[in-house]
C-alpha cells in the first residue's frame, strides 16, 4: 500500500509478498479461534479451584444494617461468604478507581446504585455459590435514590456520597475549555447563531465474553497470578500491588483471549479484587465470572452526556465560534478510564474537522445512583460525543441557513495545507485532507442522485421520505505524549522486544493486549516490513506481565499509534546491528552496507549479488558475531509518540423513513476512512464493519435506562437491545491515505473511527428526511416510535 496520494511520506511500503505493511494477511490468531482452541479465562481450571459468586443489592439507595450469611454457609460445599468487614481485616474494603475516588469492593455501609457488590460467596463449584448467594441475608433500610443527573444536582436531592467529609452536593466536577471572552464575542457580532440540547444516552460496551478472573496465591513463593479480561495487564499489575501490598514482581497478570473488550475491561471491577482477596485468603485458586446482566448493570458503562451546542456563524454559513455546555452523568463513584489529567477526556476537541476562530466548553459531572463509568466503548475519550455534538450542530446550522450540508462542511473545513494545525481548544492535529475524504464519499454515495430522489419524495406527497445524513469527523487516538497523559500517575508510552532467533524466526512482545482486534498478524507484519522477514516467522505475545515488556494497554485505538510505533522502532534498531554483522559476513566495511526494502535483503553497496539475508544475519549473531558487537539480535523500544494521531473520515448514510410507522431502512452506507498507511486493509475493514454496526446499535437500539427508584430497566439483552445482522445494512468502504508525519510507519488508528463517526451521519440522514417540515433534531435510540412522535410533531405523520 503506497501512500500516494499527497502528505508527507514517512518510508515507501510495497507489497513484495512476505507480509509486510499493506497486505491483506489472513489473521494468524483466527486458526485457534475458528478451531474451538481459544483460550479465555472461563477455560482456565485449576486443581483445587473454588468458585465466587457476588451478592448484589436490589436497591440503588440503601443502608446495609445487617449481613447475616449462617444460611448460606450451611449449604453443602460452600466454603466462605465474605463481607466487607472480612476485607478490612486485609485493607482491601475499597480500591482506587481511574479517577482517583475510591469505590467499595463489598458495600461497608451504603449501596449507592443497583447490583453493586454487597457480599460473596465461595463454594465448591459455580452452582452451589450461586445457591448459597440467594440464601445470603442482608437487611436494608432503602433509602430514596436520585438517577438524573440533573435532579442530582437540584438542593433537596439524596446526597449519595456521604462518606466524604467535604461533600455536600453530589456534585464531582466543573471544568472548562477554550476561550471564554473570545467566544461570547465571536457569538455577540456573529450573524447567525444556532443553539440545540441533544443527549448522547448512557449505553454499554457489552462485550460478548463478560469479565472474570481466576486468582491463584501461591503461599510457597508468595506470588499472585491472576488471569483476568484486562485491556491493560501491567497498568492493572501495578493497581493490584498497590491496592493489596503485594510486591509488584510477585504479581503476575495475564489476560488470555479477550472476547471484546469495546472499553469495558480497562478498568478494575470489585470482583477481580475480591477473587484475588479470596484466594489469598482460602490458598486455593478462586474463579468469578460475570453473568450478562451484572456485565450490564454494574461495569463501565459509556456517554451519559446531555449536550447543549451553539455555534455563530456568518449568514454564508463560515463558522466563527463554537459553543458548548455538559452535564456529564458519572454514577455513583468517578471511575472513567481516561487519562488522569482530563476530567472529561478528550471531549476538547468539539471543534471537530473546522477552522474556527473560537471555542468554549464548560461541563458538570455528577454523582448518581447508577453504576459507575463514562468512558467505555469504542471512544477515544469522549472524543465520540465531541463528534456527535459537532457533526449534528453543523447540520442545524446547515438547516437554519437552508444551505447544502456538504457544502457547508466544504466552506469550514481546515485545509488540507493548514497542518499541523493547532485547534481552538489548543490540540495538535498531525495531518488531515478532509475535502478529499468527503469528495470521495460523496461519489461512492451517489449523493446527486439521492437529494433529487429526495426532493421527488416531497414533492409526490410519498409514503417513505430519503434523509441523507453526513459526518466528516475527526478522531483524536494514540495517547500519551506521557507528559500529557497518565493511567494513575503511569505515563502513557508503550513498549516492544523483539527477540530474533538463531535461526532467523522472532518472537514480538508487546505491551497492549488484543481484545479481537488481530495484532498478532498486523504486529508481526510491521516487523515483516521493517526486516524483510516473513510474517509467518514472526510470533506475537502480549497479555503476560511476566514476560511482555512494561505497557499501558489498548484503548483509545492507541496500539498501532503506540506500541506500533516502539515494533517498528525496536525492528529498525535490530536491523541497524543486522549491519553490522552483515559487513562482517560478507566481508565489507559496515558503511558499504545497504538494506533493500524490495528484496528484504542487505547487500554491498553498487554489488546487489554480494548479498545477505536476514535469516543468515541472525546465523551470524549467534554463531560467528563481529567482536565490535554482542552476541544476539534483539532490542526493545519503550515509545512515548511526540503527539496523538488524527484519523479521519466522511460518512454518508441514506435512510428511507417510514411516515406511518416510523420506521427506519438503510438504503446506502458509505465509509471512507483515513488512518494514514495502513497495516493490513482486511483488518481494517473489519475494524469498520463491527465499528459501524456498534455506531448504528447507539443510534437505533441501544439505551441503558433506569426508573425513577433506580431499577435498571435496560440492563439485559432482552432490553439493551445489540444490533444483529438482520438490522445491518451492506456497507460501502473507502478510504484515502494520509499518513502521520511524526508516527514511524505513518499510520494513525483507526479502531474507534466508525463508532465514533457513524452516530451522527445516522441522526443527520433521519432528520434530513423530516427537516423541510421542521425537524431540528430526534435523540438516540431512534427507535420507530421515537420516530413517529417526531414525524407527528411535525405534521408528516400518515
Ligand atoms: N490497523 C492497521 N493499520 C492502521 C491502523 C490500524 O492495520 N493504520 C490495525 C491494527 O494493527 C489493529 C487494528 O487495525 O490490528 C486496530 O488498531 P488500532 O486502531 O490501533 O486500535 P487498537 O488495536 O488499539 O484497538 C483498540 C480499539 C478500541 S479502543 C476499541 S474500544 C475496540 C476496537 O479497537 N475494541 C475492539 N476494536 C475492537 N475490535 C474487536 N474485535 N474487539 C474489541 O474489543
Ligand atoms: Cu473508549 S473504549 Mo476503547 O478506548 O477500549
Amino acid at each position: 500500500q503506497h501512500a500516494d496520494d499527497g502528505g508527507p511520506q514517512p518510508e515507501k511500503h510495497c507489497g513484495h509478498g512476505r507480509g509486510g505493511m499493506g497486505e491483506e494477511v489472513t489473521r494468524k490468531e483466527d486458526k485457534r479461534f475458528i478451531t474451538g482452541r481459544g483460550n479465555y479465562v472461563d477455560d482456565i481450571k485449576k486443581p483445587g479451584m473454588l468458585h465466587c459468586e457476588i451478592v448484589r443489592s436490589p436497591h440503588a439507595h440503601a443502608r446495609i444494617e445487617d449481613i447475616d450469611g449462617s444460611r448460606a454457609m450451611a449449604l453443602d460445599g460452600v466454603v466462605a461468604v465474605l463481607t466487607a468487614d472480612d476485607l478490612l481485616e486485609h485493607d482491601l474494603a475499597t480500591m482506587p478507581t481511574l479517577m482517583d475516588d475510591t469505590q467499595d469492593v463489598l458495600v461497608n455501609d451504603k449501596v449507592k446504585f443497583q447490583s453493586q457488590e454487597v457480599a460473596a460467596v465461595i463454594a465448591e463449584d459455580r452452582y452451589t455459590a450461586k445457591d448459597a448467594a440467594e440464601k445470603v441475608e442482608v437487611e436494608y433500610d432503602v433509602l430514596e435514590p436520585v438517577v438524573d443527573a440533573e435532579e442530582a444536582l437540584e438542593d433537596d436531592a439524596p446526597l449519595i456520597r456521604d462518606e466524604l467529609d467535604d461533600q455536600e452536593d453530589n456534585h464531582i466536577f466543573d471544568w472548562e475549555t477554550g476561550d471564554k471572552e473570545a467566544t461570547q464575542e465571536v457569538f455577540d457580532e456573529a450573524a447567525v447563531t444556532v443553539e440545540e440540547q441533544m443527549e448522547y444516552q448512557r449505553l454499554h460496551p457489552a462485550p460478548i465474553e463478560t469479565c472474570g478472573a481466576v486468582a491463584d496465591w501461591d503461599p510457597g513463593k508468595d506470588k499472585m497470578t491472576v488471569h483476568m479480561t484486562s485491556q491493560a495487564p501491567h497498568a492493572h499489575r501495578t493497581l493490584f500491588s498497590q491496592v493489596s501490598g503485594i510486591p509488584e514482581h510477585k504479581v503476575r497478570i495475564v489476560s488470555p483471549d479477550v472476547g471484546g473488550g469495546f472499553g469495558n475491561k480497562v478498568p478494575i471491577y470489585p470482583g477481580y479484587v475480591v477473587a484475588a482477596a479470596a484466594s489469598y485468603v482460602l490458598e486455593q485458586p478462586v474463579k468469578w465470572i460475570e453473568e450478562r446482566s451484572e456485565n450490564i448493570q454494574t461495569t463501565g458503562f459509556a456517554r451519559d452526556y446531555d449536550m447543549t451546542g451553539e455555534i455563530a456563524a456568518t449568514e454564508d454559513g463560515v463558522i466563527q465560534g463554537v459553543k458548548v455546555d455538559v452535564l456529564a452523568n458519572h454514577g455513583a463513584y468517578n471511575a472513567a478510564a481516561q487519562p488522569s489529567k482530563f476530567p472529561a477526556g478528550f471531549f476538547n476537541i468539539f471543534t471537530g474537522s473546522y477552522d474556527v476562530d473560537a471555542a468554549y466548553g464548560s461541563l458538570t459531572g455528577a454523582f448518581t445512583n447508577t453504576a459507575p463509568g463514562g468512558v467505555a466503548y469504542r471512544c477515544s475519550f469522549r472524543v465520540t460525543e465531541a463528534v456527535y455534538l459537532i457533526e449534528r450542530m453543523v447540520k442545524v446550522l446547515a438547516d437554519e441557513l437552508d444551505v447544502d450540508p456538504a457544502e457547508i462542511r466544504r466552506r469550514n473545513f481546515i485545509p488540507s495545507d493548514a497542518f499541523p494545525y493547532e485547534s481552538a481548544t489548543g490540540w495538535n492535529y498531525d495531518s488531515g485532507d478532509y475535502e478529499k475524504a468527503l469528495d470521495k464519499a460523496l461519489e461512492m454515495a451517489d449523493y446527486e442522485h439521492y437529494r433529487e430522489e429526495q426532493q421527488r419524495r416531497i414533492a409526490e406527497d410519498a409514503d417513505k421520505l430519503i434523509g441523507i445524513g453526513i459526518s466528516s469527523f475527526t478522531e483524536v487516538v494514540g495517547a500519551g505524549p506521557g507528559k500529557q497523559c497518565d493511567i494513575a500517575g503511569i505515563e502513557m508510552f508503550d513498549s516492544a522486544d523483539l527477540r530474533v532467533n538463531p535461526t532467523g524466526n522472532a518472537v514480538l512482545r508487546i505491551g497492549v493486549q488484543t481484545q479481537g482486534q488481530g495484532h498478532e498478524t498486523t504486529f508481526a507484519q510491521i516487523v515483516a516490513e521493517e526486516l524483510g522477514m516473513d510474517v509467518d516467522d514472526i510470533t506475537v505475545e502480549h497479555g503476560d506481565t511476566d514476560t511482555e515488556p512494561y505497557g499501558l494497554g489498548t484503548y483509545g485505538s492507541r496500539s498501532t499509534p503506540v506500541a506500533g510505533a516502539a515494533a517498528a522502532v525496536a525492528a529498525r534498531k535490530v536491523r541497524d546491528k543486522a549491519k553490522s554483522i552483515a559487513a562482517n559476513e560478507l566481508e565489507a566495511a559496515e558503511e558499504d552496507i545497504e538494506w533493500d526494502r524490495e528484496s528484504g535483503e542487505f547487500h554491498v553497496a553498487g554489488a546487489p549479488d554480494r548479498s545477505i539475508t536476514i535469516t543468515e544475519i541472525a546465523a551470524g549473531a549467534y554463531m560467528n558475531s563481529p567482536g565490535n558487537e554482542e552476541p544476539g539480535l534483539e532490542a526493545v523500544n519503550y515509545y512515548d509518540p511526540p503527539e496523538m494521531t488524527y484519523p479521519f473520515g466522511s460518512y454518508i448514510v441514506v435512510v428511507e423513513v417510514d411516515r406511518e410507522t416510523g420506521e427506519v431502512d438503510f438504503e446506502k452506507f458509505v465509509a471512507v476512512d483515513d488512518c494514514g498507511n495502513r497495516i493490513n486493509p482486511m483488518i481494517i475493514e473489519g475494524q469498520i464493519h463491527g465499528g459501524l454496526a456498534q455506531g448504528i446499535g447507539t443510534a437505533m437500539l441501544e439505551h441503558v435506562t433506569y426508573d425513577d427508584n433506580g431499577n435498571v430497566t435496560g440492563g439485559d439483552f432482552m432490553n439493551y437491545l445489540l444490533p444483529t445482522a438482520n438490522e445491518i445494512p451492506n456497507f460501502e468502504t473507502g478510504h484515502t491515505v494520509t499518513p502521520s508525519p511524526h508516527h514511524p510507519i505513518g499510520a494513525k488508528g483507526v479502531g474507534e473511527s466508525p463508532t465514533v463517526g457513524s452516530p451522527p451521519a445516522i441522526v443527520n440522514a433521519v432528520v434530513d428526511a423530516m427537516s423541510h417540515a421542521g425537524t431540528s433534531h430526534v435523540e438516540m435510540p431512534m427507535t420507530p416510535d421515537t420516530v413517529w412522535e417526531e414525524l407527528d410533531e411535525v405534521g408528516l405523520s400518515i
